[in-house]
């Protein structure tokens, strides 16, 4: 089967970039490319280069995967996204990304392009754990590898923070401009969280530097929001069906997008907005919204809905206690919440609903379930804390926590055994099926269930009773108790 590799040889019902891809410059650099960037930035920057034009097309780089590099190298960038939803399938071929490389092999290149004035901006997918934040304190985390690495040999980085302060540094010392950076990942204020990050590192590491990273570095804060599930046989297959040929690199993901960015951008940027983005002053309410609403109901799906033995998010939703406990968590999480100018919360929470069912997207509570320990602070523990200081009720954020610590134990009810795959899963490592002791342990992780909770009597007795029901008698059980409001 040939291969994907050029527009003119797709049929005339896939849609494909309206530029020329030759005539366009690199402009960003992105780190992490994974299924989400091809599916979200990658596409509204191939909208803003058809609509717009200017030099913006994107350099991929992965830190240590040569996934991206092996697929897209073959297929000179090229890569297919396909929208499944109730209208059927859409192909649609996007030609932003110049090509994608991995540091390890091709740092002169990536290092190159850090540094080049033409780099506007530096865009970055490398999930929660990706960082090495410190998460109680802010400013770096020492023990995270990448950190640890880089705090020993700056000049030759490996992490996130080290690479990003190593190309900062090497542009104020030639008097280049610096390029903003945009944190796309599901962290509260994270333009706030990265430019902590940087500013700590390199107080660490290159302190007559700092001036010019705190105060002329742009961290414009952004909420991304697209359903993506990791790419399977099937996604590839499906997709030879439509466009004809072969695309190692194809992701399917849903119709609905959304891209909340504010606007800070010293060097220019892409005109996003032609794919629907929308700039604000301000996109905290728009995370907290979409954290609380989408992640964390996302999570309550994973653990329970996994310990529960359901595949995939849609069939958590055809589950119909399950179904009933993600709309009340939907709007417990939304009791929390000031609405983003123009929201209405509780049509927000329909929509998310009809999204979570979409029958053509197979997106596992597996895949959700990862990282837990770095997801369950702003998903879940930021909204409960608040909750509690308005007096309303916790009960379905210490569910939530309860389904967590259970799914911790690393095996289900039937005894079957599976990884946690989570930074922190060395430390569950012999803790016993007991909800007390699950608690402890929980509340014992460094930088992730906040105090304030961890010593409150009535959320202790909240998650502890839940996890009597779910470790004595089944997740199943203790989401019918859940539901009949009987803990
Ligand atoms: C999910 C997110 O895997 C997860 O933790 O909650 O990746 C979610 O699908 C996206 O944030 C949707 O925009």
């Amino acid at each position: 089967m040939t291969r994907l590799r050029a527009l003119d040889q797709l049929p005339a019902h896939v849609a494909r970039p309206g530029f020329d891809r030759d005539a366009h410059g690199v402009g960003m650099v992105h780190l992490g490319v994974g299924a989400f960037h091809k599916a979200h930035q990658a596409v509204y920057t191939d909208a803003a280069l058809s609509a717009a034009g200017g030099d913006w097309r994107i350099l991929g780089v992965n830190l240590r995967s040569t996934t991206a590099a092996d697929q897209l190298g073959p297929q000179n960038g090229l890569f297919t996204v396909v929208e499944r939803g109730a209208n059927g399938d859409r192909a649609r071929v996007i030609g932003a990304i110049e090509r994608a490389c991995t540091l390890g092999p091709d740092r002169a290149a990536v290092m190159a392009a850090l540094v080049a004035p033409t780099t506007r901006i530096v865009s970055l997918t490398v999930s929660e754990k990706g960082y090495g934040l410190d998460r109680s304190g802010g400013g770096v985390d020492p023990a995270h590898p990448a950190i640890a690495a880089d705090l020993v040999r700056p000049e030759e980085p490996v992490g996130v923070a080290g690479l990003l302060v190593r190309a900062l540094v090497l542009r104020d010392a030639a008097g280049v401009a610096p390029f903003a950076v945009l944190s796309c990942d599901n962290l509260p204020e994270n333009g706030a969280m990265v430019r902590a990050l940087l500013t700590d590192f390199a107080a660490r590491t290159a302190p007559q530097h700092v001036d010019f990273i705190a105060n002329q570095v742009a961290f414009p804060s952004t909420m991304v929001d697209r359903i993506t599930p990791a790419s399977t046989a099937d996604t590839l297959a499906r997709t030879e069906q439509l466009l004809g040929c072969r695309d190692e690199a194809a992701v399917e993901t849903e119709p609905f997008s959304q891209w909340v960015i504010e606007d800070r951008f010293p060097g220019g940027r892409p005109a996003w907005d032609a794919g629907g983005a929308i700039f604000t002053d301000d996109a905290r309410p728009f995370e907290a919204m979409k954290l609380g609403m989408l992640n964390g109901t996302h999570s309550l799906m994973a653990y329970a809905g996994f310990l529960c033995g359901h595949r995939y998010v849609r069939d958590v939703m055809a589950d119909h206690a399950l179904a009933a406990l993600v709309r009340r968590h939907m709007s417990a999480a939304a009791a929390t919440l000031k609405p983003p100018t123009g929201l209405i919360l509780a049509q927000y929470a329909a929509d998310l609903a009809k999204r979570f069912a979409n029958p053509a997207i197979a997106h596992e509570t597996y895949q959700i379930a990862m990282d837990g320990s770095q997801k369950m602070p702003q998903r879940i523990f930021a909204p409960a804390l608040q909750a509690m200081e308005r007096g309303a009720p916790v009960d379905s954020f210490a569910f939530v926590t309860a389904a967590w610590l259970r799914y911790c134990l690393g095996r289900d009810d039937a005894g079957e055994p599976y990884k946690l795959r989570d930074p922190l899963e060395g430390e569950w490592a012999g803790t016993a099926a007991d909800p007390t002791a699950l608690f402890e342990r929980g509340a014992q992780l460094p930088g992730v269930m906040p105090d304030a909770l961890a010593r409150d009597d009535a959320w202790r007795q909240a998650v502890i009773a839940r996890l009597v029901v779910m470790v004595r008698d089944g997740m199943a059980r203790a989401v019918h108790t859940q539901l009949q409001g009987a803990f």
